[in-house]
């Protein structure tokens, strides 16, 4: 796959995934967030890609936000399609088959900040910076942020963050829960690629699972959302793994899963 503002490289069953504007801070232009959509859609259909770290190019951003300057004379029409381009990339990624790990090396803010939302888990370096700074252009987050951020950090906090455009840091963040944790600058790719071998170990299915069951049970009313896990649990059993990883613990032995 070659992209004009991507690259990915591939290590093992781990991709990465790095946003490559550094220029503009990894600003995202429509182009940007279309090719995000065809790769997340062709690492989805990859079967030797178990997990992707999504990170950006250089040391001072992972995305300083939806392109101001492309965003700049949109019509309203245009605006609504910026909108829902982002919004549908957006969604493939919370809702890929596969986790997906923001690796944030810097600013992550506006878009930048909702597109991290959108992965399934966050590690940030010392050097983050989030915020959804909207407000100070004269607009909302139009990518979702109005929507993950109460659901990740509770409704009183998302307010206040969208309400006055504050950018924070790392600490912060970790706090409030935005980001699952912080690592010094040097060490962020290799916290991020040891969590995703870590989680590419299991049973790819399983954690297909649980990623299904999570993102689906939490839009349901409880108890739909508890049969709905039974659901799923019992799925498992029509796999390969289940009866590998089960036979495995019984002979005192590792699991040796083929996502099957
Ligand atoms: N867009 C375009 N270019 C950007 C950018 C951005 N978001 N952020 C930075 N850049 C560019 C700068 O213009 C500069 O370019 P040159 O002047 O060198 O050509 C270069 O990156 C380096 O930036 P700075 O010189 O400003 O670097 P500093 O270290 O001094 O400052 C900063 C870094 C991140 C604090 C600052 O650049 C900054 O405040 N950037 C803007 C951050 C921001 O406001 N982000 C949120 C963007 S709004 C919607 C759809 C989407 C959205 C909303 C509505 N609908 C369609 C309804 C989402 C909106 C956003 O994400």
């Amino acid at each position: 796959m070659e992209f004009n503002n991507l690259l990915i490289e591939k290590d093992a069953d781990i991709a990465i995934v790095t946003i490559n504007r550094p220029k503009a801070l990894n600003a995202l232009n429509a182009e940007t967030l279309s090719e995000l959509g065809t790769a997340f859609d062709a690492l989805a259909q990859d079967d030797c890609v178990k997990v992707i770290i999504l990170t950006g190019a250089g040391d001072k951003a992972f995305v300083a936000g939806a392109d101001i300057s492309f965003m700049q004379n949109m019509n309203a029409i245009e605006g609504r399609n910026f909108a829902l381009l982002g919004q549908q990339v957006f969604s493939k990624i919370e809702n890929l088959p596969k986790p997906v790990i923001a690796a944030i090396n810097g600013f992550a803010l506006g878009g930048g900040c909702e597109l991290a939302m959108a992965c399934d888990i966050r590690i940030a370096s010392e050097k983050g910076k989030f915020g959804q700074p909207e407000v100070n252009l004269g607009v909302i987050p139009g990518f979702a942020g109005t929507q993950r951020l109460p659901r990740l950090v509770g409704k009183g906090i998302a307010k206040e963050l969208l309400y006055t455009g504050d950018m924070f840091g790392a600490d912060v963040a970790f706090r409030i829960g935005l980001v699952n944790k912080v690592v010094p600058v040097a060490e962020l790719l290799d916290s991020a690629r040891e969590l995703a071998k870590k989680i590419a170990s299991k049973g790819a299915l399983a954690i297909r699972l649980c990623k299904e069951a999570v993102n689906e049970g939490l839009e349901m009313e409880v108890e739909k959302a508890y049969a709905h896990e039974a659901n799923l649990f019992g799925l498992c059993f029509a796999t390969e793994d289940q009866k590998e990883g089960m036979s495995a613990f019984l002979e005192k032995r590792a699991p040796q899963f083929k996502g099957k």
